[in-house]
């Protein structure tokens, strides 16, 4: 039987376990990315590991979240990125280079390989024929260090593409039709495999539709490296790393999905979250106050050329604060260089520095009850900094029709030719703002400024667990609701100041009545719908919990990322057996779970009694024996230690 091209790369890199879908692999990981906001923590478990230098092919250090400088914190935290790259052999991408993974797209990836990234987003390297996958903070620390990755043995799904895309129609509808097949839920343990018409993409446009595969929860999305791929690297001057990746004609696939192209129209994921989907044309006529364009999902010199293009001798609708945030600074360069800047300041929009910025919430939020449109990947509620903004996620060609208009518009009302954008054959390129590590690692010392707190460790489990009901959520709990990041993100380093915004988002009264049930000795529990952790890899959304002395998650599901990093930070996630049972807990209960070590040391289900309610149910726990392990270690820091002991 014939292989997928996932099969292929994971074989070529697999250390322990067997292929069987949903069981446990390890892989080795070649190449690592951090960004600052996961960054700052990643680095401080990395130096808890006591290992003299990365492990790693390459490791790269992107500083691209936390760019806003009001304060001290975010400058100090940069410093400290810069001097532990400088002494563990780790690149840094300083802060105004670009986003990690249109940056690493551009100047890093390469096919075949395995990339682990402390984002979420990091398939965006699947477009380039990459194993590119999210994960929290302390296992990227692992990963640099050398150990291995682990990861359910994926299902495999085919996205056979047909047809062609009709003009002003993107690779970001197709992604937005995705998700509105697929939704948010349901599709933990999943790979999609794209294939069939996949040359009419380039790089960028498959980037864009493996960027946001995220949001449907998949371990990862991935493309084949073809003369497409070829022409990409050869154009970032990289032709040497490309090498020709394709399933085998007779791969067989757990389910082929067929996507018609030509029967795509411009789509919109409505407030608040990506797989809300719509038709433009049925929200057409919609006010709108902001438009931004940017993001690691459609910030690359393509997308940014077809905006100037549409913009250009154009002038944007006066109530429209228009932003752009290009994906690095070679596009910005490229774009300055050929002139389309120029149509695009001439239009009146604002032009900000290559950053994450509107994206998370750290700048731009929008007016109260703002309608904005953006050309990101996630709409959560809450996520801009403005509450009360309506957020719909689009294509760049609808976004800019809407800037223009003032109004939600299909921008195939437009009536101009769809501008055809031919990717260059030589990028201007200037790495000047990527730092190699030092010659001199030992002379380097590492900056701390004091922001910079120490990693918590978490305890051993006790056999028995005494309770608070301390939050009870509904369906779809993103690690946003958990731990928002906007403007409190500048505490990434400091766990205990960052922890007092846990669930600010759902109800600001969790914090205190956490701290008082910790200070009483009492655990927190909380307890969760379908779907809990979608979204952000940030392991905060598990250390701060940690802190706050929650020991349990008990939930009707789980997402891939948060699940393992609670499993990190020796939380245990435990799932209702009938979720019937979710509306037999209360905030408040007083629960008690016993002989908890005898149970996951032989894989019985959980009893929970609510002592409250004074009655009981099953909750199950599905752990491999190494995530058995790491939780009774009380995490995967002191497990990791134990092993190097
Ligand atoms: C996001 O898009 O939510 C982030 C901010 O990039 C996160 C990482 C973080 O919270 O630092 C992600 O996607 O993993
Ligand atoms: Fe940055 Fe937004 Fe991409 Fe996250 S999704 S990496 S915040 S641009």
């Amino acid at each position: 039987m014939g292989k997928s091209l996932t099969q292929k790369i994971l074989e070529k890199h697999i250390v322990e376990g067997e292929f069987k879908a949903g069981k446990e692999i390890g892989i080795k990981i070649d190449q690592t990315l951090t960004q600052d906001a996961t960054g700052t923590m990643a680095y401080l478990q990395f130096e808890a590991l006591c290992i003299p230098k990365v492990r790693t092919e390459l490791s790269v250090s992107y500083i691209d979240h936390n760019t806003i400088q009001i304060g001290f914190e975010n400058a100090d935290d940069h410093q400290y990125l810069q001097t532990i790259a400088a002494k563990y052999g780790i690149l840094l991408s300083k802060a105004g280079n670009g986003i990690c993974h249109q940056v690493h797209l551009e100047r890093f990836g390469k096919p075949g390989k395995t990339l682990l990234g402390s984002d979420s987003h990091t398939p965006t390297g699947g477009g380039l024929g990459m194993i590119a996958i999210g994960a929290g903070g302390l296992d990227v620390a692992v990963a640099m260090g050398g150990g291995l990755f682990y990861l359910t043995y994926p299902k495999i799904i085919k996205i056979n593409l047909i047809g062609k895309l009709k003009p002003w129609v993107t690779a970001k509808d197709i992604i937005l039709k995705i998700l509105d097949i697929f939704s948010t839920k349901g599709n933990v343990g999943y790979v999609f495999e794209f294939g069939g018409a996949v040359n009419s993409l380039s790089v960028p446009e498959r980037a864009t539709i493996a960027n946001m595969g995220t949001e449907c929860g998949v371990t990862t999305s991935i493309f084949p490296s073809d003369e497409i791929t070829k022409a990409f690297l050869r154009a970032q001057n990289r032709e040497k790393d490309w090498i020709e990746l394709k399933a085998d004609e007779d791969a067989e696939y757990d389910r082929i999905v067929d996507i018609n192209l030509d029967e795509i129209v411009p789509l919109a994921a409505c407030p608040h979250s990506p797989d809300n989907i719509k038709t433009v044309k049925e929200l057409e006529g919609i006010e709108v106050n902001q438009v931004c364009i940017g993001s690691c999902t459609n910030s690359s010199y393509k997308d940014l050329m077809t905006l100037a293009k549409i913009l250009r001798n154009k002038k944007i609708h006066p109530n429209v604060s228009l932003i752009i945030s290009p994906g690095s600074k070679q596009v910005l360069e490229n774009i300055a260089k050929n002139g389309a800047l120029t149509d695009i300041l001439y239009s009146g929009a604002r032009i900000t520095d290559p950053v994450c910025g509107f994206c998370i919430g750290n700048s731009q939020s929008p007016q109260t009850n703002a309608i904005s449109i953006r050309t990101s990947n996630r709409n959560f509620f809450g996520r801009s900094g403005t509450k009360s903004a309506q957020v719909y996620l689009t294509s760049v060609e609808t976004a800019v029709a809407c800037a223009i208009t003032g109004k939600i518009t299909d921008p195939r009302n437009f009536e101009m030719d769809y501008p055809q954008i031919k990717l260059s054959s030589k990028f201007h390129i200037d790495d000047n703002m990527i730092l190699q590590p030092s010659a001199n690692d030992k002379e380097v010392q590492i900056y701390r400024g004091p922001n910079i707190g120490q990693p918590p460790l978490g305890s051993p489990l006790s056999e028995h667990i005494l309770g608070n009901v301390a939050i009870k959520v509904g369906d779809k709990i993103t690690t946003d609701h958990i731990i928002p990041a906007g403007s409190k993100m500048k505490y990434r380093s400091n766990i205990s100041k960052y922890a007092e915004f846990v669930f600010e988002l759902v109800d600001n009264t969790f914090y205190k009545r956490a701290m008082d049930n910790k200070n009483k000795k009492i655990a927190n529990i909380i307890v969760g719908g379908l779907s809990y952790g979608q979204g952000s890899s940030r392991e905060h959304a598990a250390l701060c919990p940690m802190f706050l002395g929650v020991k349990a998650v008990i939930a009707k599901s789980f997402e891939r990322i948060h699940t393992a990093n609670l499993i990190n930070f020796g939380i245990i996630p435990l799932i209702f057996k009938s979720e019937a049972d979710y509306s037999n807990v209360e905030v408040g209960d007083q629960i008690e779970i016993s002989h908890i070590k005898e149970k996951l040391l032989t894989n019985k289900e959980l009893t929970v009694k609510n002592i409250t309610k004074n009655m009981e149910f099953g909750v199950n726990c599905n752990l491999s024996n190494r995530q058995r392990n790491i939780i009774l270690a009380g995490g995967l820091l002191s497990y990791t230690k134990s092993l190097n002991r």
